[in-house]
């Protein structure tokens, strides 16, 4: 960032945001991370300072960022550790641990829920992958655990709202994807706020219009630890090849991740672009065996997932 100097006071400039021409020291930075994350929580109506949040924690850039931005702004936001027993030669879940607790017990006050996977269940994932004899990575698994267990704890510890990190990468990657294949159902979904049926959780993405390298970059300037590396099962992940395809395109036309997603969204608001929802919530029902909202018959997927698997002995 030689030369550039923040255009707010002067100094030199951490950040140069080509698509907002914006460049910013490092304070200046971290106010307009802040304001605009507000701004985001307010146009898309996610939540107020009556709301109870829970921010979904995996000790990333993104999550550990938003906890950090929603406390800052006097939201009532504890935060939920899902540990899904993934080593990957790296000790993955026991490292992403320690940062989202390093960052929770900077707090005092404010709560880190934490969920075992393999201790409350008795696998963990790549294991419950492997008897389910899915071939290839144990995403699509780990997804359907984490979404049950995100709505589990919010709904036992009274939280009305779920926030995830998800940023404009992600959800750029994800948007392209879903029109590739003119996933309509998943189309449909795809919204910074998602306003669901009795007993679930009303999910929120605060983050999900600052490119990934803003979210990294409020981490670093805000001295947030958190940990590196990804999933060791996201390598060969189909997100993943999207967001290259979308570096490239950004780095030939700077801003195109953001013009795609937020049109999308703004033909969305607009009316220009209607995608009726394909699940019908009226159809939701509670599950017989956890009483989470399904619309599966009888039992709902997660149940399934288990079935045959062993049940640890109570401690
Ligand atoms: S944690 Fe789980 Fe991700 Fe790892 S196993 Fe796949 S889905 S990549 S965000
Ligand atoms: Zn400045
Ligand atoms: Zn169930």
């Amino acid at each position: 960032m030689s030369g550039m100097r923040c255009q707010k006071c002067g100094e030199t400039a951490v950040i140069n945001m080509r698509h907002h021409r914006l460049a910013l020291c490092g304070e200046h930075y971290l106010e307009w991370f802040i304001a605009q994350t507000e701004r985001t929580i307010e146009r898309f109506a996610m939540f107020t300072r009556a709301d109870r949040i829970l921010v979904a924690v995996s000790g990333g850039k993104d999550s550990l960022s938003l906890w950090d931005v929603l406390l800052r702004l006097g939201y009532q936001a504890d935060g939920l550790y899902i540990n899904l027993g993934i080593d990957g030669g790296l000790g993955y879940s026991d490292t992403s641990h320690e940062k989202a607790a390093a960052f929770a017990a900077g707090w005092p006050g404010v709560r880190l829920h934490v969920a075992s996977v393999p201790a409350e269940h008795g696998l963990s994932i790549p294991e419950l992958a492997r008897k389910k004899r899915r071939t290839g990575r144990p995403c699509s698994v780990c997804g359907l655990v984490k979404r049950h267990t995100m709505n589990r704890v919010a709904l036992e510890g009274g939280y009305n709202v779920l926030a995830t990190g998800h940023n404009l990468d992600d959800e750029a990657a994800v948007l392209m994807q879903n029109v590739l294949h003119w996933q309509t159902g998943y189309l449909a979904r795809q919204y910074p706020v998602l306003e669901e049926g009795e007993g679930l959780a009303r999910k929120v993405k605060p983050l999900c219009r600052f490119y990934e390298r803003e979210a990294a970059a409020y981490a670093l300037v805000r001295g947030i630890d958190y940990i590196y590396d990804e999933c060791p099962h996201a390598v060969g992940a189909k997100t993943i090849y999207y967001k290259e395809i979308l570096n490239r395109l950004e780095a030939e036309s700077p801003g195109a991740k953001h013009a795609l997603y937020m049109e999308f969204l703004r033909a969305r608001d607009e009316g220009r672009l209607v995608i009726p929802r394909e699940d019908d919530l009226s159809l939701l029902h509670p599950c017989q065996r956890c009483g989470q909202p399904t619309t599966a018959p009888v039992i709902c997927s997660f149940c399934r997932l288990w079935e045959g698997a062993p049940v640890p002995e109570p401690a």
